[in-house]
Order: C-alpha cells, then sequence, then structure tokens
C-alpha cells in the first residue's frame, strides 16, 4: 500500500470502529477481526486499543517497580530435561508449537527474541494475596500466532511447562483463548526488569498477561498446543490450579 492508501484504510477502519465502539466490545471477541488489523501496519497501538476495545491494564512507571520480584510457585525446576538445558543457559531451548495450525515450529531463544517485542510495566497480583510490580519483555503471542497460522477449529492456546507437581509428577499447565492471545500486552516474556528472566520467575519463558491473577501465568514454557477444547487434557479443567478449583478466567 502507499502512504495514502493506508491513511485511507486506516481511517475508515477508524469510522467503523467508532461506530462499533459505540456499544459493541463483542468485536473485540472476534478473533477473525484483531487478526484482520494486524495484517495491517504499521497499525499502531492507540488506533488497534481503540478500534478493538481492548482495554489494557495499567501500566506503571520505573519508580513503581518493586525492588524484589517475589518468586512464588516452583522456582527451580527439577525436571532432568530442564535442568540440561538450564546447565547450558538455554542454548539448546526450543519452543516448540503444534497441535491445531498449519506451521508447526520449533523457535530458539534467539528466533524468539527477534519477533515483535513489548515491554510493559505492570502489576502482577496472586491469589494468595500479594502483589508486585515488574518490567517484562517478551515476544507478542499475536504475531507470533499469525506465524504458525491456526487452522479453523482452534479455540484455545495451552502452555505445557517444564516443573512437574505432586507424587504423580504432573506438569504444570495453563490456557488461554484466543481473544487474549490476541491482546497486546499478551508476552512470551524473556526479561524481567532488564535482564534475562531468572529461573525463579520462569526462565527461559514465561507467559504475560495482564487481565488476570498470577496463576495464569505459566513459566518455563517448553510447548505451546493449539486445541479445540483443552477437556481431553489433564483434570479437563485448562490449568493446573483449574483443575484443583480455581476459576479457568481468573480477571482482575
Ligand atoms: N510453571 C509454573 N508456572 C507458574 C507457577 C508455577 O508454580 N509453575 N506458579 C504460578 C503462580 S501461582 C504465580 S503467582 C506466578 C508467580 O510468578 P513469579 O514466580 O514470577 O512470582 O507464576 C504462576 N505460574
Ligand atoms: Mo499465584
Amino acid at each position: 500500500m502507499t502512504d495514502p492508501e493506508r491513511r485511507r484504510a486506516l481511517k475508515s477502519l477508524l469510522l467503523l470502529g467508532g461506530a462499533w465502539l459505540g456499544g459493541c466490545d463483542r468485536l473485540s471477541r472476534s478473533d477473525r477481526f484483531v487478526r484482520l488489523l494486524e495484517s495491517v501496519e504499521p497499525v499502531n497501538e492507540t488506533l488497534q486499543r481503540a478500534l478493538t476495545g481492548q482495554a489494557l491494564a495499567r501500566e506503571y512507571t520505573e519508580a513503581d517497580i518493586s525492588p524484589v520480584f517475589r518468586p512464588n510457585g516452583q522456582t527451580n525446576p527439577q525436571n532432568p530435561e530442564y535442568r540440561k538445558l538450564a546447565a547450558n543457559h538455554f542454548a539448546d531451548y526450543r519452543l516448540r508449537i503444534g497441535g491445531l495450525v498449519k506451521n508447526p515450529m520449533r523457535l530458539s531463544l534467539a528466533e524468539i527474541r527477534a519477533l515483535p517485542a513489548r515491554s510493559q510495566i505492570t502489576r502482577h497480583d496472586c491469589v494468595e494475596g500479594w502483589s508486585a510490580i515488574g518490567q517484562w519483555r517478551g515476544a507478542r503471542l499475536g504475531p507470533l500466532l499469525e506465524r504458525v497460522e491456526p487452522l479453523p477449529g482452534a479455540r484455545f492456546v495451552v502452555f505445557h511447562c517444564a516443573d512437574l507437581w505432586g507424587p504423580a509428577q504432573e506438569p504444570y499447565y495453563e490456557s488461554i483463548d484466543l481473544d487474549e492471545a490476541h491482546h497486546l500486552q499478551t508476552l512470551l516474556a524473556y526479561e524481567l526488569n532488564g535482564a534475562p528472566l531468572p529461573i525463579a520467575n520462569g526462565a527461559p519463558l514465561r507467559l504475560r498477561l495482564e487481565r488476570q491473577l498470577g496463576y495464569k501465568m505459566a513459566k518455563y514454557i517448553m510447548a505451546i498446543e493449539l486445541v479445540d477444547s483443552f477437556a481431553p487434557i489433564a483434570g479437563g479443567r485448562g490449568g493446573y490450579w483449574e483443575d484443583r478449583g480455581y476459576e479457568w478466567y481468573a480477571g482482575i
């Protein structure tokens, strides 16, 4: 597109968006609409937000960053495969992305760092009653999903983690829908407060979503799977803690 063409296209989208914003935020739930916006390059964040009504979680300033971002849950996975990767500073790590996608991928950390990225300073709230403010940097999940091309039946994104729990050694896992996956603040984070993500906080890659509680933010992500239903996975409720009674949608 030439510049005037792009401006005209954006203007008509803006007008349409304005009309829709009147009363219909169902649009923000429409994955196809979000994908349409992502295909118009470059759509700036403010415009995309205005059009989709995808409210952002509050962002803070550097002065607000907590002196220590308290680690919680598992802080040093003992799974041998993970220990081996950690011993080599994750040089051999490959994020596997598969399931209901046209292009399954295996990505190194260097490849993940080359993806469209975002930084955000946000507050993390744990159900256990503590919170911390941290600065995260990571690859936006939305554009990454565009590359793997979810098949029409895909509805949820499942994160499979390295840490194993309990006597049955069950892996931690989590899931979100495609709307949440395309949100601007949904990241595969590889940095915390300007430094590589520490192991205690989920190295080499952890999920950030800023409109839900802490347990949704899977640490130690080894694989991402697109599915039409999470019922066949583990306890069938979409996450390790969900299988033990927590809400699947943990909105703050
Ligand atoms: N793989 C994995 N992800 C996890 C957890 C965990 O134990 N294992 N704990 C969850 C909970 S309850 C919280 S509050 C946050 C804690 O993140 P932090 O360790 O960076 O504080 O991670 C979430 N993601
Ligand atoms: Mo938590």
